[in-house]
This record gives structure tokens, sequence and C-alpha cells, in this order.
């Protein structure tokens, strides 16, 4: 007997710690029961039972949400009911005649998906409704509620009225058809292309719920680099699959499209987009793809960039290729996203300039439904950058944000960089476009210019890997770059401290402790990567590591001495009127600012200028002193992270805590070879010493360049 309930006991050890495993797949929906007592009475006696009318795909998604959600705060089962007796009333005027009869439909937002979460009281009880326009709304609504919940946040005087700021929140997968993704560093692509359309797994679900309960109501499904089979028709069949799963969660899928499908796929010769057979071609091809996909939300687009196919093959202009496209789609509502990340190895002008001066010339000459999709600097995804030019220099015509959440460029899923910070930074810079206060958030909401069409992009970081992003923080990313999306004024802290809470602890010295780490932790790896504006010095191809030797790449712009110009005299890309003069894309104000040495903010330094070794900067030191400062900064920065870290033991739970202690380790080693081997290699022209107290290199400069590595995760090995 007394063995029997040994292995009783041992069984149910194992099953509880299985159960309670947090693989951090649960994202921040996390719906454990609440801890605190108080607080399980006090929601528990506010919500008695639910009336939630109407039937439609996405209202029955919506209750699904909110029924395990409830039942799990609040650890037991609250009923549905039909009358109005009930203490939480979701619904839409047209679904519910309760919420008809309760509320005035005028006080409602009127943008579609906005939603109202109000506190009132009705035949003498008090009771909280969840309201929309339309269903879609409904359900943001109901995220959001779920939201307050699972962050403890009291239930009273409700009165949340909110609208999404920009209309088309999209991810963008750079996934490709053999299941790869490109740059992608948490496992292989979700969408298992050889099952589909036949299996539809579970995680398909997941993802929609993820993406629809921070407001992401788009997906571009495969990759920029595109393969021209994702247009044929099995694989319409296999995105129409996928399309029906997020369809009730309100999200469109979107597909890149390769400019020279008619050629590849349609048997034409050309792919010229003035020649009426190729016009035709896609004018057929979209018909079809909205047979298969009645909603299907339009394509993206990389044409004439990294040797991608586009129009100037054939003597056109972006614009043209643009508007051949954007007429497929007009009939069906879609939209074309034309990226403008494009440079030319054949034109000598400095990389930084050449989105815009092949863009700028073009505003005005888009069709409606074109939106122009710029990354948010002008390079490409470095770990700081100052905000595109183009934002605020194409007035007539929508233009998207892109940002990357994948960590290309700052530490794969291995290192903990929030994005937030870095998001922020770009939305809130000031364009200057109509003077002071037009930031990059207004330029891309729409305000600035009055546009209706607004959009903005995240490269995704979401893989197979069992927690979707691979490293626990990187959840974060795609979390906060929805809420962002939704309302660019949401501060970076405060939706970390949101997703902390839905994601590791309500207890507030956690919250604290951790928050605080995500807010540096960007700035973190500029620093012990790229301080004071320097870019793209990373190792070649794969990206993974330093590489500010890398002087032979094919072509000088994937370089990273094109990028630095050090010499024995100082370093730094001199992008003012006597050098590139990129400085003079920006509007005067910013202009004026970027191209003066004296005003340049410190973190864009060598982005426009070039300084000598030995000149004084305003802090004081010289340009030396201050970038060897900044790179021990970076490692300091990751060991007092490191010690937060320890101080989480026991506040959240083993199992990740122990993941990100590991991952926090390697980074360490990792920022410790960027700074090491950075520093020896600008050491080998500046000639001037450490100043004293900082340890010594582990390595000399000839170990650091010799590195190599196989399998690197995120290209074609
Ligand atoms: C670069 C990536 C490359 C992408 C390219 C793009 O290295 O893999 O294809 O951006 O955005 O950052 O098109």
């Amino acid at each position: 007997m007394k063995y029997l309930n040994y292995k009783i006991a041992l069984l149910l050890t194992c099953l509880t710690q299985f159960s309670f495993a947090e693989t951090g797949y649960r994202l921040w929906l996390r719906y454990d029961k609440i801890e605190n007592q108080a607080l399980l009475e006090k929601y528990s006696s506010q919500i008695k039972s639910i009336n939630f009318e109407g039937n439609s795909a996405t209202n029955l998604v919506a209750k699904k949400e909110i029924l395990m959600a409830i039942n799990g705060l609040l650890g037991k089962q609250v009923p549905f009911v039909s009358t109005n007796s009930a203490s939480l009333i979701i619904g839409t005027p047209q679904s519910s005649s309760i919420i008809k009869a309760i509320i005035n439909s005028d006080d409602l937002p009127k943008t579609a998906d906005g939603f109202l979460i109000k506190s009132l009281a009705f035949n003498g009880e008090q009771k909280i409704m969840i309201s929309a326009t339309n269903d879609k709304g409904v359900l943001y609504g109901v995220f959001h509620f779920i939201r307050l919940m699972q962050a403890n946040i009291p239930l009273v005087s409700l009165n949340i009225s909110e609208t999404p700021a920009i209309k088309n929140r999209i991810l963008n997968h750079w996934d490709n058809l053999d299941g790869t993704v490109e740059r992608g560093y948490a496992g292989s692509s979700l969408w298992e292309w050889h099952k589909l359309p036949g299996f539809t797994p579970t995680r398909y679900t997941d993802y929609a719920r993820a993406n629809a309960s921070v407001g992401i109501n788009g997906t571009v499904l495969n990759n920029v680099n595109t393969n021209a089979l994702s247009l044929t028709v099995p694989y319409l069949l296999k995105t129409a699959a996928l399309a029906k799963v997020f369809r009730p969660y309100g999200i469109k899928v979107y597909l890149s499209a390769r400019f020279s499908a008619p050629i590849e796929i349609g048997g034409l010769k050309t792919a010229d987009p003035l020649d009426p057979q190729v016009k035709q071609w896609w004018i057929d091809k979209t018909k079809e793809i909205y047979q298969y996909i009645p909603d299907f939300g339009g394509f993206l687009v990389k044409a004439n960039s990294e040797g991608q196919p586009g129009p100037q093959n054939y003597g056109r202009n972006h614009a043209d290729g643009a508007n051949m496209l954007a007429d497929a789609l007009a009939p069906y509502g879609g939209i074309v996203m034309w990226r403008a990340f494009v440079y030319d190895d054949k034109v000598p002008d400095d990389r930084a300039k050449q989105a815009y001066s092949e863009f700028k010339t073009l505003d005005g000459k888009f069709k409606p439904n074109v939106l122009v999709q710029i990354k948010n600097g002008a390079i490409d995804f470095q770990p700081r950058e100052p905000f595109h030019p183009l934002f605020g220099a194409m007035p007539a015509t929508p233009v998207m944000m892109e940002f990357q959440l994948t960590q290309e460029y700052l530490g794969f899923s291995t290192h903990l960089a929030y994005l937030g910070t870095m998001f922020k930074e770009v939305l809130a810079a000031d364009t200057y476009a109509k003077g002071e206060g037009s930031t990059v958030a207004k330029v891309i909401s729409g305000k600035l210019d009055n546009h209706q069409l607004t959009a903005i992009a995240g490269v995704a970081n979401i893989g197979s890997d069992l927690n979707w992003c691979g490293h626990p923080f990187a959840q974060a990313n795609w979390y906060t770059f929805g809420r962002l999306a939704w309302n660019p004024e949401f501060s970076a802290g405060q939706l970390a401290e949101e997703w902390i809470s839905l994601t590791f602890t309500n207890d507030k010295t956690a919250i604290s402790g951790i928050k605080k780490m995500m807010m540096g932790s960007r700035e973190a790896i500029v620093n012990y990567m790229t301080p004071l504006g320097l870019h793209h010095i990373m190792a070649q191809n794969h990206h993974y590591g330093p590489g500010p030797w890398v002087n032979d790449a094919g072509r000088d712009d994937w370089t990273s001495v094109y990028y630095h110009k050090a010499d024995n005299v100082g370093i730094g890309f001199n992008r003012t009127a006597t050098g590139s003069n990129a400085v003079a894309q920006y509007f005067p104000a910013v202009a004026d600012q970027f191209g003066d040495v004296k005003q340049v903010p410190q973190k864009y330094l060598l982005w426009f200028h070039r300084i000598k070794w030995t000149d004084k900067l305003s802090s004081g030191s010289t340009l030396w002193d201050e970038l060897v400062k900044h790179y021990y900064e970076g490692v300091k920065s990751v060991d007092s992270m490191q010690l937060t870290w320890v101080t989480m033991k026991g506040k959240i739970d083993e199992d990740r805590h122990q993941e990100v202690t590991q991952l926090l380790k390697i980074q360490h080693e990792e920022a410790k070879w960027w700074r090491d081997a950075c520093l020896l290699y600008f050491q080998s022209f500046s000639k001037l010493p450490l100043p004293a107290g900082y340890e010594k290199p582990e390595h000399d400069l000839t170990y650091y360049q010799n590195l190599k590595f196989s399998f690197v995760p995120g290209i074609k090995n």
C-alpha cells in the first residue's frame, strides 16, 4: 500500500510538473488562475455570467476565448446566459438585442475594429459591457478585457474606448517553400506546405489568436525573395487553407509576388509591366487568387533589389510595376505593398541615398491602392539607424513602415533585445516635413498627409520552436509590434510591463527588474556592436558576429569597410555636404542638425561624420576613448542583466529562468567577442592604447578574423 501510494505520488508529481512546464508556447495568452486571493474574489463577484449573442465565425472564436480565459483566470466555470441578467455583456448592437438596449450606438468608436469596454448600471445591477460596431472590434475588445484581468487591473469604472491608429497591421514572414526561413532563428517555417491544404494543426489557430490578441490583422506568408510557385494553383489551395483558419480572427493573408512570375509560371517571354499580355496575365492570376481566397489582402513586392527581378529590367520604373499589380487588385479591394529597399551596385552613390533618390521623384505617381513600404532606416535594420529620409518626403503617396522583428543584426535569438525602445525611437522621430511635430508615426498613420490607406509591417521572428521565437524575450517584440501598430503612442516601458505581467508574473518587484533589463537591452547591443553611429560591420553573408574587416564581398556596399571607412586618421562615413550629402535628403531642420558635427546626436556621429581618432567629443573624451568606453559599457550592461536575472530565481518559473540564464551567458560571451574583435581591428588604425582600467582582449585580432562558422541559421548553407 505504502509502495502504491509512493507510485501514485510520483505519477502525480510527474503529471503536474509536465503540465506546468513553462515552455513559452502559450505566449502572453496564459490564463492561469489569479494568485491574488482578494482580487480573485472580487473578479468572481463581478463576473458571474456572460451574455454573448451573435454567431458569426468571429463571434464564435471570441466566445471560445473569453470562456477559456475567464474559466482559467477565475479557476471556475462561468456560464453563458441568454438573459440580460448577465454581468458581462458582449456584442454589437446588430448581434445583441441587449447591447442595443443598453448602449447608444453613437458612443461606440466609429472606426472599424475599435471597441468600447464600459462599466454600467442596468436594471439596478452593475455590469460590464464589451461592444463595437463590428465583430472584429468585439474580438479585439474581448482580448483587451482578458489582458486587463491577466494584468490584475481592477474592473471598476471602466470606460475604455480604443481604435487602431493604423489600418493594416501586418507580419511579413520571410518563409521559403522548402520550410526554411530567411533570417529566421526560431526553427523552421510554421507553414507545413507539404501537408497543406489537408493538415491545419492547432498551432495555426494559436498563431491567429496571438496575432488577433495584439491587433495584427494581416500576414504575408512567403519570403520577399520569393518563388513564383507560390502563385500556382496547388500553392493557392494551401494558402486558402491557412486563410480559412485565420479568417475568423480577422487576419487576411497576403503573398509576396515574384515580378517575373509571368515568365516563370505563365510561359510569357517578358514581365514588362507595360506589355498588354503581362498585364492580362496578372489580371487573370489575381482573379484566380480571389476565387480561392475571397478576402485576399494583396501583394508584397521586392523588385530590382539584391538581384530580384523588377520593372527596371524592362526600362520601366517602380510606379509602372506597382501600378500594374494595383490595377489587377483594385476590383477586389486588394493592395500592393511595394518595397523601397532598393539599391544598385552599379550606382556609385552612397547606398543610404539610393532608395530616396529612386522613390522621391515617383511621389504622386502610384495608384491609390499602392503603399510604399520603407524600412525604418536607410541601410538595413541595423542595431541603430537614423529614421529613413523617405518618411515625410512622399506626401502624395501612402507610405508604410517595415520593422524587422527577427534579430538579424541584433544577436539572432540568442541575445536579449527588447525592440520596443527601437520602434519608439523611430516612430517618435520628427521628420519636420510639415514643421515641428511631423513625426514618423504621424506619417505612417496617415495623419500628416491625410491618407486613409495606412499600414505597418514587421518581419516576423516566429518559427517552429516550441516557444515560437527562440528566445523567451523575443516574444516581446512580436507583442510590442502589434500593440504599437495599434497605437504608436503607447510607450515602450508601458508595453514591456504589460508583456511581463502577461508572460511571466504580476509580482511588482519582478516586473520592475525585468523591465529594467528589457529597457536597456537594445542600447547594450548597440554599444557592444555598433556604438556612436557605426553600422554594417557584421560578418559577411550569415551576419553572425563581428566582421569590421570585411573588405571583399562581391560588391562594395556589402563590405564593412565601405561603411566605417577607418584609416590611420579617423573613422566614419561623411554624409555631410562635403561627403555624400545624404543629410540633404532630410528636411532642413533635421539636415542642419545631422549635418553639423556639433549638433548631431552622438548616437549618429559616425553615421554622418568622419572623425579623427584624437578629436575631442562633447563629452570631453577623444573619439577613441569614447568608442572604447561604449564597447565596454555594452558588455557591462550584459553583466548587470545577468545579475538582475539571478534575483528573478523563484519569482518566475524555473524552466524559463534557466533558459534565459543560459542565453545571457552566451550573450555575454558574444558581447565580449564583438567588443574585442572590433576594438582590436579599429586599434590597428588608431594605434592608440586601451585607456587604463579596461580588461585586455582574450585573443589577438588574427584569432577573431580567422573564426569560421558552418550552418549558421537564417541563410541557405
Ligand atoms: C537584408 C537581409 C536579406 C533580405 C533583405 C531584404 O539580409 O536576407 O532579403 O534584407 O529586406 O537585411 O530584402
